[in-house]
């Protein structure tokens, strides 16, 4: 191969699926993908960059026009055999009838290496042995690649008893489900089909997990970004003599929600960023918790932790709940408020309720004199959520493949269980007093301890990314 990057073609039928193998090994999701046969019609090239540099090239193609009279052709090829492509090229150029066939060959006969895409959904046709014939004739590097459409897998024996006749590995990649892990597994397969290759290819591996880990480490500190800045966001105004106290108090605190799930939904996009998704809307299935608003009553009953869970976090020993209550009246709809009342309810059986009651406020109000403040906030199930957010829709975004375009229902169903709860409700009782300790060194303005938890809290996310990402 003569460029310094390794070069694969992806190859095959029309309508295979080769576009949307692409798009998920590259993390690109500007390929084009499409129902009908035919979509791909021009070889293009996407290479996949990191930190600027090219590090490895896939080549699109369209699919093959004519299999059998190009396998034809090449069989009663009678000059060098490292000459086929490019004789057969020159032979059918301006030949219509080969167009897709020369297309694709093109990036073959130039030292590509081959991943040859099928549905193997369906059974071997015989179209499919010639195109396979094809491909060993030319001699490339090549890996064949099951991307089933369908669960159905009654004729992969089918399809591996070809391969093995035709290719030098056989992977099973789903172009629609396939997540990081898988994609690294792909590139190692890769890197049997020819040793030549391998020094490269392992460079390539190197650089893709570094740069995913890189990618965690980011997402833990927009996650921790997010928590600092809601969690210790605080605004006053002054109390409109025209409007009554309770008034003045739903609007700052309608003032203090807005800013809380702008701020959080920017988060996700700068996630969703990093993981490489832009270009079309990666859907939420529809099941989601995150398709609930931040406040809403299920998000806090989903994402929320128990009360043993919180007391065993130390979290209740601190300024972490208050009442507020009586704002509920206001017609304000907060979640928030009525799962604190079920929370409140069990913790006034530990705790004197009560004086908790009286004492602190949920949002941290203060009305004093001619202005009211809200937050910092008090309640540190909002540290929970706004955590176990982001970590459910990372989780989503990484196991979003860039070659799937839409939700298919046996996927939904695989997916449902999932989202029931968050992430943080299965971390340990130490993990969550971090989290606990974090939370109060915030309310507290406490720099030393912020910095010291923060780390921590930070290392247990990017922990919790890692763990999600081999999953
Ligand atoms: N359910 C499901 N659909 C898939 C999968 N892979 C591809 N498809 C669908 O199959 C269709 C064809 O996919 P493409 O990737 O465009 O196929 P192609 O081989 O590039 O097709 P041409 O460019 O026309 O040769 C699209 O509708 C894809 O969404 C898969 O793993 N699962
Ligand atoms: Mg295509």
């Amino acid at each position: 191969m003569a460029a310094s990057v390794p070069i694969f073609a992806i190859i095959g039928h029309p309508n295979e699926g080769k576009s949307s193998v692409l798009s998920t090994l590259a993390e690109d999701d500007t390929v084009r993908i499409s129902p009908i046969p035919g979509e791909t019609t021009e070889v293009q090239n996407f290479p996949v960059m990191i930190d600027g540099q090219e590090i490895i090239r896939f080549i699109d193609t369209p699919g093959f026009q004519n299999p059998r009279q190009t396998l034809a052709w090449m069989q009663d090829y009678k000059g060098p055999n490292n000459q086929l492509l490019t004789a057969f090229i020159a032979a059918h150029r301006d030949d219509p009838d080969f167009r897709d066939d020369c297309n694709l060959l093109t990036p073959v006969a130039a030292g590509a290496g081959v991943i040859f895409v099928v549905d193997g959904s369906r059974p071997v046709r015989n179209m499919d042995k010639a195109e396979m014939e094809i491909l060993r004739l030319t001699g490339a590097p090549r890996l064949a690649v099951i991307n089933s459409k369908e669960d159905d897998s009654s004729y992969l024996d089918n399809w591996n008893a070809e391969f093995r006749k035709h290719f030098n590995a056989i992977r099973v990649f789903n172009s629609s489900r396939a997540n990081y892990a898988q994609r690294i597994e792909l590139l190692e397969s890769l890197k049997a089909i020819d040793q030549q290759l391998e020094p490269l290819l392992k460079m390539v591996i190197t650089t893709y997990q570094s740069d995913w880990h890189a990618r965690n480490q980011r997402t833990a500190e927009l996650i921790l970004e997010l928590l600092r800045d809601v969690l210790g966001y605080h605004t006053t105004a002054p109390c409109d003599p025209k409007d009554n106290e309770t008034l003045s108090k739903q609007k700052l605190t309608q003032h203090y929600m807005d800013y809380v799930s702008r701020t959080e939904h920017q988060t996700h996009k700068a996630i969703r960023t990093l993981y490489k998704h832009h270009i079309f809307d990666l859907e939420l299935p529809p099941h989601s918790i995150l398709q609930e608003d931040l406040f809403s009553d299920k998000t806090w009953e989903f994402l929320g932790l128990t009360d043993k869970q919180l007391v065993l976090a130390g979290a209740i020993s601190g300024a972490t709940i208050g009442a507020g209550i009586d704002l509920a009246a206001g017609g304000v709809s907060f979640g928030v408020f009525s799962a604190l009342g079920g929370f409140l309810g069990a913790a006034g059986t530990l705790f004197k309720g009560k004086d908790l009651i009286d004492s602190f406020e949920l949002l941290g109000f203060k009305v004093g004199g001619e202005s009211i403040q809200v937050g910092p906030a008090r309640n540190i199930q909002l540290l929970f959520i706004l955590l176990d957010r982001c970590l459910l829709f990372t989780s989503h975004v990484i196991n979003w493949a860039h070659g799937r375009r839409d939700y298919d229902q046996a996927a939904l169903l695989r997916e449902q269980d999932g989202d029931k709860k968050g992430f943080t409700s299965n971390w340990s009782s130490d993990d969550r007093k971090v989290c606990s300790q974090f939370f109060m060194a915030l309310q507290k303005q406490d720099t030393d301890t912020l910095e010291k938890t923060g780390t921590r809290l930070y290392e247990m996310i990017v922990r919790q990314l890692q763990h999600m990402s081999e999953e």
